[in-house]
C-alpha cells in the first residue's frame, strides 16, 4: 500500500486477509448498537422463550448489543463465516463410530448434528481470528485493538451477520447465506479500525414455511421465533436435567443437536463441503447408542475430547441415548437399558426406565418391576412407575428402526 491507507483500501485488505486466513465469507458492519435486536432478545427472555439458559440474561443481552461496551473505542465489526458442511453419512464416517453396519443387523445409532461432527469450532475459529488480527497489525503497522467472539460471548452473532449482509434471517432464526446456506459458524472481530460497512441483504424467506412445518417438537412457534425449551438442540445439549416427557417421542433419534429445520431449507440445497480440515477430522455423523450407554468416563473422553459433544457431558449423552433407544423401540438394547437402570446415574436411570416402557414387552416390564423394588431415588422411582403403567404387555417381536 502506498502512502496512508484509506478506509476503502484498509477494508479491502481486511477482507482479503480474512479469506486467506481460511474464512469462507467476510462482511463489515459498524459498531453501532443493535437496538432492535436487543428489544427482540429482551422480549424473548421476558416471554420465557429462553428459559433453561440461565446465562442468557438481560445484562448479557444489553452488553452484547452494544459493541462499545465490549470494546471501548470500537468502530467496526468484521463479520466472518466458516462453512462446516461435511456431506452426509458415509460408510467411512459410520465406521469411525464403532461397528455400524449398513444393514438392519447393525447396532442402533443416534444422529449428531452437523455442526458437532468435527473438532470444537470455537478453538478452530478463535485461532484463525487471533492470527488474522496479528496479521493485520503487522500489515497495517498499527496496533489493532480488537476483541473476537464465536458463540462464546454476549455478542448477538446472528444480528451482526444480518446487519453486515453476510446473510439474512431465516424463519428458523438461522442466518442463511446465499453462498453456503446456513451451514456456517459465525464469528465477529470488534475493532477500532475504521472500515467501510456493507449493506444488509434485501432477501427473505418469502412465503416458505418448510422449517416451521418440519420441526418435530413445534419449537419454531412462529416465523423468526424459536422456543428454546422445545428445541431438540437445547434439550440434548444444554439441558442438565430430565427431558420433559411430552417432548421425548418427538426427539426421534437425535442424540446431540438437531438439523431438521436446516435440512428442509431450500436455501441449503447447494451443499459445499468445508475446506477446513479440522472440521473433517472426527466425522461423527452417528453414534452407537448402546456403546454410549455403556461408556465409562475414560472412554467418553477418548471418543469425544476436543469435539463439541463434550458440552453434553457423559451423563447427558447417556440420557439422550436412552430417549433415542426408546423412540427406536430398540428391543436388542433391553439388556443395556436394564443395566443402566440398575447402575447408571439417577438421570440415566430415569430415562432408561422411560425407554423400557416405550419398548414394552414382558422382558422390559420385568426389568421395570425389579428396579421398582430396589430403587431409592424418588424421581427415578416415579419414572419407573409411570413407565411400567404405560408399557405395553405384548412382547415386541421386532424393533422399529426407521423413524420418519
Ligand atoms: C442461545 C443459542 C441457541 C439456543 C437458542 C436458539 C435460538 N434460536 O435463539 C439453542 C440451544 C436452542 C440453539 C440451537 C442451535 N444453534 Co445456537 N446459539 C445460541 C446463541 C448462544 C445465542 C442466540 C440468541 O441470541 N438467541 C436469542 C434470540 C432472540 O435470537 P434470534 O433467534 O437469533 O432472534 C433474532 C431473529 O429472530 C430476528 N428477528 C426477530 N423477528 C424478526 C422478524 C423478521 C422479519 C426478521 C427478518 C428477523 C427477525 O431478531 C432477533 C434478534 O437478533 C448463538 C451464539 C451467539 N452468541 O449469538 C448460537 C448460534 C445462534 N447457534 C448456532 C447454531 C449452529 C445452532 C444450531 C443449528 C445447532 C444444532 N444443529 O443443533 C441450533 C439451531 C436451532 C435454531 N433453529 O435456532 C449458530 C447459528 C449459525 C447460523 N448460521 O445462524 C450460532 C450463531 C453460533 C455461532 N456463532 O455460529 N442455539
Ligand atoms: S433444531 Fe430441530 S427442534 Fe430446534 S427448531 Fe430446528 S427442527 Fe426444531
Ligand atoms: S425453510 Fe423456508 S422459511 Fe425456513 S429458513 Fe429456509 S427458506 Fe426460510
Amino acid at each position: 500500500m502506498n502512502g496512508a491507507p484509506t478506509r476503502l483500501n484498509t477494508t479491502a485488505l481486511v477482507k482479503d486477509r480474512a479469506l486467506k486466513a481460511g474464512f469462507d465469507l467476510v462482511r463489515i458492519t459498524t459498531a453501532a448498537d443493535f437496538l432492535e435486536d436487543r428489544q427482540v432478545a429482551l422480549k424473548r427472555i421476558d416471554e420465557g422463550l429462553m428459559d433453561g439458559l440461565p446465562w442468557y440474561n438481560q445484562s448479557r443481552v444489553t452488553r452484547g448489543a452494544s459493541p462499545n461496551q465490549l470494546l471501548p473505542g470500537a468502530r467496526s465489526i468484521i463479520c466472518l463465516a466458516l462453512n462446516y458442511f461435511l456431506g452426509d453419512s458415509t460408510e467411512e464416517e459410520s465406521g469411525q463410530t464403532g461397528d455400524r453396519k449398513p444393514d438392519e443387523s447393525g447396532p442402533y445409532t443416534g444422529k449428531i448434528a452437523r455442526y458437532a461432527r468435527g473438532r470444537d469450532y470455537h478453538r478452530v475459529m478463535k485461532r484463525r481470528m487471533r492470527d488474522l488480527v496479528t496479521d493485520l497489525t503487522a500489515l497495517l503497522k498499527v496496533e489493532v485493538s480488537a476483541h473476537w467472539y464465536v458463540d462464546d460471548g454476549p455478542m448477538l452473532d446472528r444480528a451482526a451477520a444480518a446487519r453486515s449482509g453476510l446473510g439474512w434471517f431465516g424463519k428458523n432464526t438461522n442466518i442463511l447465506t446465499g453462498e453456503l446456506g446456513s451451514w456456517v459458524f459465525l464469528g465477529q472481530i470488534i475493532t477500532d479500525l475504521e472500515l467501510e460497512p456493507d449493506p444488509p441483504l434485501k432477501k427473505s424467506c418469502g412465503s416458505c414455511v418448510r422449517c416451521i412445518d418440519a420441526c418435530p417438537t413445534g419449537a419454531i412457534v412462529g416465523p423468526y421465533v424459536v422456543d428454546n425449551t422445545r428445541c431438540i438442540s437445547f434439550q440434548t445439549i444444554e439441558n442438565r436435567g430430565p427431558i420433559p416427557i411430552d417432548l421425548r417421542p418427538a426427539m426421534l433419534d437425535w442424540v446431540f443437536g438437531c438439523d431438521i429445520c436446516q435440512e428442509v431449507c431450500p436455501v441449503n440445497r447447494k451443499e459445499t463441503p468445508t475446506r477446513e480440515p479440522a472440521l473433517g477430522q472426527h466425522r461423527l455423523s452417528v453414534a452407537n447408542l448402546v456403546e454410549i450407554l455403556e461408556m465409562t468416563e475414560a472412554r467418553f473422553l477418548e471418543r469425544f475430547a476436543g469435539t463439541p459433544i463434550m458440552r453434553a457431558k457423559r451423563v447427558g449423552l447417556q440420557r439422550n441415548a436412552c430417549v433415542a433407544l426408546g423412540n427406536l423401540r430398540a428391543v436388542e438394547s433391553i439388556p443395556a437399558l436394564t443395566s443402566a437402570l440398575a447402575k447408571g446415574a439417577p438421570l440415566v436411570r430415569s430415562h432408561a426406565a422411560w425407554a423400557l416402557g416405550k419398548i414394552g414387552g414382558v422382558v422390559a416390564a420385568s426389568a421395570l418391576r425389579e428396579a421398582s423394588n430396589v430403587e431409592t431415588d424418588k424421581d427415578v422411582l416415579s419414572e419407573i412407575c409411570l413407565a411400567a403403567s404405560v408399557s405395553s404387555a405384548d412382547p415386541i417381536e421386532e424393533g422399529v428402526r426407521d423413524l420418519p
